[in-house]
């Protein structure tokens, strides 16, 4: 927000996958299915305005187009029955076994043409769901080892994977979710710069942005927030997965700030400060509850983190700009450094 700007008034998100039954890839479920409705139920309740959905969190992949559209059709009464609306579709095409060693990049020709076609599957299902917005989080376009796939052409499938999305509806807009690794060993678009440098060579870069999740750039080696920077000046953060990651291991996904409360407030800062959300953005999360956490208490994870982005962002909306202008013409780092961190501590 520019100074004396009203303030953002910001919309938050999560996907319905965020409610789990806590199985982690050691041990079966520990908390009972909540039932689909009841997670719809709980977003106005914890102050949420927008669904995030896998392709088949609507309706399922095998369904015929009409079966589709009356489940499609009763998802979006039961959100909009909630006052909330679909933030974007985003294709599961890591799970069939169609795609166990990656859709678009597959090997496979029949592999990659049902990734190519579950896909532009998902853009009508994000248009009749009402949103434009294609999350394409392409978990298993990579390899375990280097030679299983020739790498350079697999970056001209990814490419016309993209242009496919994109021809096949002139509205629909792509948000590409890099990470590096998890489940694949490497990812081929292991990061937001990749991902930036492919939407330029899209048929048409204006609908091609990304959403940035925290732990990804985390694993990446990558500051959050400069990765979000660097999308922001391109004009092309259009969501993010707020979380937070404790060093490089498997993905994490926990409470937003609970690992690095100062790397937390830098996302905040950057947001804030470059007017993220006043486009409609979503401030999004992407996280899990502890396994160990009971049923009554699944969503805690998720009015934590919202509660944290809020303390940040009065925080962030607390601190001095004219200060801080000051002690970056001086060049006096240490005693910027001060004044956050006795911001960051109740100074
Ligand atoms: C996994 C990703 C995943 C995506 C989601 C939407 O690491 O973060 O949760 O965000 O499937 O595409
Ligand atoms: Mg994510």
């Amino acid at each position: 927000m520019a100074q004396g700007a009203t303030p953002t008034v910001y919309r938050f998100s999560f996907g319905p996958w965020n409610i789990s039954t806590g199985s982690d890839p050691f041990g079966p479920p520990v908390r009972k299915e909540v039932e689909y409705a009841e997670k719809i139920r709980s977003y106005k309740k914890l102050g949420f305005d927008a669904v995030q959905f896998h392709d088949d969190d609507i309706v399922p992949d095998d369904w015929s187009w009409p079966e589709k559209l009356k489940g499609i059709a009763s998802v979006k009464n039961m959100i909009e029955g909630e006052g909330l609306f679909a933030e974007f579709v985003a294709p599961r095409l890591w799970e069939d076994a169609r795609t166990i060693d990656g859709g678009f990049t597959s090997n496979s020709e029949s592999d990659r043409k049902y990734a190519l076609d579950r896909a532009r599957r998902s853009v009508d299902i994000a248009r009749e769901i009402g949103t434009k917005n294609i999350v394409l989080w392409l978990a298993r376009e990579g390899s375990y080892i280097r030679e299983a796939k020739d790498a350079k052409a697999a970056i001209g499938r990814l490419l016309d994977a993209f242009n496919a999305i994109l021809e096949h509806d002139p509205e629909a807009r792509i948000l590409g979710e890099a990470k590096p690794n998890e489940p694949m060993d490497q990812a081929y678009l292991p990061t937001v710069g990749h991902m930036i440098g492919l939407a330029y060579k899209t048929i048409d870069p204006s609908r091609v942005g990304v959403v940035i999740e925290s732990a990804h750039s985390i694993l990446a080696g990558l500051d959050p927030s400069d990765d979000m920077a660097y999308a922001l000046w391109h004009d092309k953060l259009w969501s993010v997965h707020l979380n937070d990651q404790n060093g490089l291991k498997y993905d994490q996904d926990k409470t937003f700030g609970s690992v690095d409360l100062r790397r937390a407030f830098d996302q905040v800062w950057v947001l804030e400060k470059s007017g993220f959300g006043t486009k409609g953005e979503c401030v999004g999360l992407d996280i899990k509850a502890m396994r160990t956490t009971v049923v009554e208490d699944s969503t805690l994870h998720l009015a934590n983190s919202k509660a944290m982005f809020l303390r940040l962002l009065d925080i962030v909306r607390g601190v001095d700009e004219a200060k801080v202008q000051e002690l970056r013409s001086k060049r006096q780092y240490e005693q910027l450094e001060m004044m956050i961190l006795t911001a960051l501590t109740g100074g």
